[in-house]
C-alpha cells in the first residue's frame, strides 16, 4: 500500500476531489499554503493499493493545471534579499509525495 500526498492549487481542488471520490478512491482534503507564496492549496492524503497509484496520478495530472504567477510585490519585498528571486512561477499542476504504507489501521 502507499501513500500519496499530493498538494494541488485551490482552484482546482473541487475537480480532482470529485474525480478521485467519484472512482471510489477515499480522500482527505486539508487545507494548505504554499510557503513561498502563501496562496491557498489542498493537500490530499490518499491511502492506495500499489496497483491503484498510477490511476490516482493519472486522475490527479488530469484535473490540475500548471500556471504562471506573477510574484507579488509583497512576497517580493520580504524576500528581497535573494538575489535570484523570479518575477513570474510556474505553479503546479500537482506536487505529489508517495510514501510506503508500513501499517494501516481503522479501528
Ligand atoms: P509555494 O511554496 O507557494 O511555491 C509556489 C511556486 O513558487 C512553486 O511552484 C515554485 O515554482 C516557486 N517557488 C517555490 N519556492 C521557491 C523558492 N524558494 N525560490 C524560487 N521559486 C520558488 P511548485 O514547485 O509547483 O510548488 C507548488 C506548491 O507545492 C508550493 O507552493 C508548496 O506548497 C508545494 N511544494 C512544492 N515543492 C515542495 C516540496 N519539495 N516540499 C513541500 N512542499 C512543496
Amino acid at each position: 500500500m502507499k501513500l500519496i500526498i499530493a498538494i494541488v492549487s485551490g482552484d482546482d481542488a473541487s475537480e480532482v476531489s470529485s474525480a478521485l471520490v467519484k472512482q471510489n478512491f477515499v480522500v482527505t482534503r486539508i487545507e494548505s499554503t504554499g510557503g513561498f507564496l502563501k496562496t491557498r492549496s489542498r493537500t490530499f492524503i490518499i491511502g492506495a493499493k500499489d496497483e491503484e497509484v498510477d490511476e490516482v496520478l493519472a486522475i490527479i495530472k488530469e484535473h490540475s493545471q500548471a500556471r504562471n504567477k506573477e510574484v507579488p510585490k509583497n512576497i517580493k519585498k520580504e524576500f528581497a534579499m535573494f538575489e535570484n528571486l523570479p518575477s513570474e512561477v510556474k505553479i503546479g499542476g500537482a506536487t505529489i509525495f508517495i510514501l510506503d504504507v508500513e501499517q494501516f489501521i481503522k479501528f
